[in-house]
């Protein structure tokens, strides 16, 4: 269907306000009123319609207006002329670009098999509608590989999906009953801004805060305890805290009696971790550790912030496991401000599977976090079409020049849907233009806040950009998979809100916001419970490692003199992964400990060069106390216009999956860093 058979965007010409959502990944899924005049977007605000919301937002969204009117921004489909990754192309039609698509795949299809074709996605900044829908139907009709959607929170999800099937967490709100706040992997001021001014308010009326992290984060610095662990380590501290809480008597045995599974084979596993043996291998002063362990058995409610910095490593799912496991150690459930706070997605009930209504064919599964590999070692078939989405992989996935070296190969055909010429579509045979969620409708349901919104267009597709949905239900019609219909996107709105669970498509279409069926402030242990088969808490969940080893074996870093420091790369505050990179053309510089920069003469500022056997970024040197000894920190998401070289910190972070779930280990790379002669 042409997009002008669409209903139309509420577009008007004059000056208007319009709410909306927004759908970046991002936990706080906040509530939008953007004002357009003439049909162009002037202002974006925070509203109070989502409460959490509270009427402010990220300076990201805040001017997200800046990437849909990018220079850089694709406005039509365009095929490559001339080498790839030179980012020549020629202007072509949609009908010319679709075409093009049926050809390329019913070639793969006839030559290999439709195993040949895979496509690769995220979460991009997309909701129910706009992700695993009108795709997946048509990729599971195609019949193409399977994406595995391990990129992020694959450990930290089976963790939580194992030990308490998915129990929703606490509100961010109800921080302001802990006395305990525990911070663990997670930077909230940048990655999830709305939680910040709670711990605040707990903090000011008497509440201690403690943070888990590598850094000295802006939450560390206001914590009264501060515990910066060598990255990967996380596993011995937790089972530490557990063991001193067994040991000391401080362990809740009746509630673990009456809720949980598995508590002889954690403490058994936890018992081989005493404080001093956990600080000595994660770089803790014991005497810190301690008197963590000493709150957490004494203090209540305690809450823990579970997030998702400690996964990306080779112990990220038994660490998640065991973080996970201190509340019903240490019993803090049942009271307001008691508990943890992991991902909410689940509090809805809503399971994507049910939207897609499409069986899912038992084809080849391709890891996503193993991109390079499947793009230059599988030939049983080869991919030969790449169809990139709501993703950017030449920046986010591990093993960069791998990945490089896949899309480089002269067989494959790579297609690329996106709003921006980001790295990846550079490289891209064909090029197709996204619309923002500034232009589409949408669902978003929120993965830290209690909210399920609509998201409508605010404007019409910049240029000739379509949304996903109309991408895949054009190219279902061709392939006959679909039925060319009138109802376009908000048809598809409607028909996925109509299999929404208790009511909460109505709700949305009637233009409320509705709660989840729990509510927006869950008790954990009174108003939500465990969703394990038999409710109960799996403390050492079986089935979990790939090995069949015990959840909670530690699995050190051996490290080597070659490559001593450990990079890691967290969020960064100007971008969501890499969207929005594009609007970061200066340098970045690595965050160095003065000590590890003193050894290596480099000074603030000074040009570098960070290398392991994987590859290498030219940078500049931030030398600072943020980051502990030992360890490096450059942000994630980075472009290749951010350093010297083009590469950025996903060029040495390798192929190696985590403990459980098959995840990413991007803070688990070892590199050196070497002053480099001024450019
Ligand atoms: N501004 C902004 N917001 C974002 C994002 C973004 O890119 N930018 N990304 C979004 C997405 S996709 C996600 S998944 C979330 C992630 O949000 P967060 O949970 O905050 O995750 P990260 O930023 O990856 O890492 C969090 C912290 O973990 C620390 N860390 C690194 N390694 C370890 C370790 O081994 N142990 C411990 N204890 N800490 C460690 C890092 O120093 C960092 O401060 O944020 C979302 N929000
Ligand atoms: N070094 C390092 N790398 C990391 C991480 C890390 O901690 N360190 N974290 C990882 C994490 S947590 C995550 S979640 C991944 C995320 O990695 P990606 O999945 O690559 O996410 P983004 O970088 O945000 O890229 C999403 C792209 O989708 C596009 N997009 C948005 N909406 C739409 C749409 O509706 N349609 C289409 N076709 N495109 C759209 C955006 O323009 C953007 O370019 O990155 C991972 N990469
Ligand atoms: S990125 Fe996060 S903080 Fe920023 S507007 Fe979106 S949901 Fe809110
Ligand atoms: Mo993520």
């Amino acid at each position: 269907m042409a997009r002008s058979d669409a209903p139309s965007p509420p577009v008007s010409w004059g000056r208007s306000r319009i709410s909306t959502a927004c759908t970046l990944d991002c936990p706080d899924s906040c509530s939008l009123q953007v004002t357009v005049e003439r049909g162009r977007i002037v202002r974006i605000e925070g509203s109070h319609d989502a409460p959490s919301t509270a009427g402010y937002i990220c300076g990201k969204v805040r001017r997200f207006d800046r990437r849909v009117y990018s220079a850089e921004r694709i406005l039509y489909p365009m095929r490559r002329k001339g080498p790839r990754g030179h980012a020549a192309f020629d202007q072509i039609s949609w009908e010319e670009a679709l075409d093009l698509i049926v050809e390329r795949i019913e070639e793969a299809r006839t030559r290999y098999g439709a195993e040949s074709i895979l496509p690769y996605y995220y979460g991009g900044s997309n909701g129910l509608l706009t992700n695993e829908l009108d795709d997946a139907r048509f990729f599971r009709r195609l019949g193409a590989s399977r994406l595995a959607r391990t990129i992020c929170a694959a450990p930290t999800g089976a963790a939580a999906a194992a030990m308490y099937g998915r129990m929703p967490g606490v509100a961010y709100e109800d921080y302001a009953h802990a006395r305990l706040i525990v911070v663990w992997g997670c930077n909230a001021s940048a990655s999830g801004i709305h939680l910040v001014s709670h711990i605040k308010a707990a903090q000011n009326a008497g509440a201690k805060l403690v943070v888990v992290d590598p850094r000295r984060t802006p939450l560390a610095r206001m914590a009264d305890l501060h515990l910066p662990v060598r990255p990967g380590t996380d596993l011995p501290v937790a089972l530490a805290v557990i063991n001193d809480l067994f040991e000391r008597g401080r362990a809740d045995l009746g509630f673990l009696h009456a809720h949980a599974d598995g508590v002889d084979e954690l403490r058994q596993a936890a018992a081989e971790w005493t404080i001093e043996r956990a600080a000595q291998e994660s770089g803790l002063d014991p005497a810190a550790l301690g008197t963590f362990a000493e709150w957490y058995g004494t203090i209540a409610p305690a809450v823990v912030r579970c997030g998702w910095g400690q996964e990306r490593n080779r112990n990220g799912g038994g660490s998640s496991l065991a973080i996970l496991a201190l509340p019903a150690v240490g019993g803090k459930f049942g009271v307001r401000g008691g508990g943890y706070t992991m991902s909410n997605s689940a509090a809805w009930g809503i399971a994507q599977e049910a939207l897609v209504d499409e069986p899912s064919p038992s084809t080849r599964i391709v890891n996503m976090n193993e991109l390079g590999r499947a793009l230059t070692e599988f030939d049983n078939p080869p991919v030969t079409v790449l169809f990139v989405y709501n993703s950017n992989p030449l920046s986010t996935a591990p093993d960069q020049n791998r990945v490089r070296e896949g899309l480089m190969r002269d067989d494959l055909f790579t297609i690329v849907h996106e709003q921006v010429m980001t790295d990846t579509a550079v490289y891209a045979d064909l090029v197709l233009p996204a619309t923002t969620f500034l232009e589409h409708y949408d669902i978003a349901r929120g993965y830290g806040a209690y909210h399920l919104q609509v998201v409508q267009p605010v404007i019409a597709p910049v240029g000739e950009a379509k949304s996903n949905r109309d991408l895949f239900h054009e190219l279902s019609v061709r392939f006959g998979f679909a039925e060319p219909d009138d109802a376009g996107e908000a048809g598809a709105l409607i028909e996925a809100a109509a299999k929404l669970p208790d009511g909460l498509g109505t709700a949305l279409l009637q233009g409320q916001r509705p709660d989840p069926p729990k509510g927006r402030f869950p008790v954990q242990f009174v108003d939500v419970r465990p969703g394990t088969a038999d409710g109960r808490i799996k403390l050492f969940p079986a089935g979990l490692t790939r090995d069949g080893s015990s959840p909670y074996r530690y699995r050190p870093n051996p490290g080597s003199d070659t490559y001593p420091l450990s990079l890691i790369s967290p969020a960064s505050p100007h971008t969501i992964s890499s969207t929005l990179g594009e609007l970061r053309p200066t340098i970045v510089k690595l965050k160095i400990h003065p000590d590890d920069a003193a050894a290596r003469s480099i000074a603030d500022g000074d040009p570098i060069r960070v290398y392991n056997e994987l590859g290498e970024v030219h940078c500049e040197a931030s030398v600072t106390p943020e980051v502990r000894p030992g360890t490096v920190a450059l942000p994630k998401g980075l472009w290749a216009r951010s350093t010297f070289n083009g590469s950025t910190a996903n060029a040495l972070v390798p192929q190696t999956l985590s403990d459980i779930a098959g995840g990413a280990c991007f803070n688990d790379a070892r590199v050196q860093v070497e002053l480099k002669g001024r450019h």
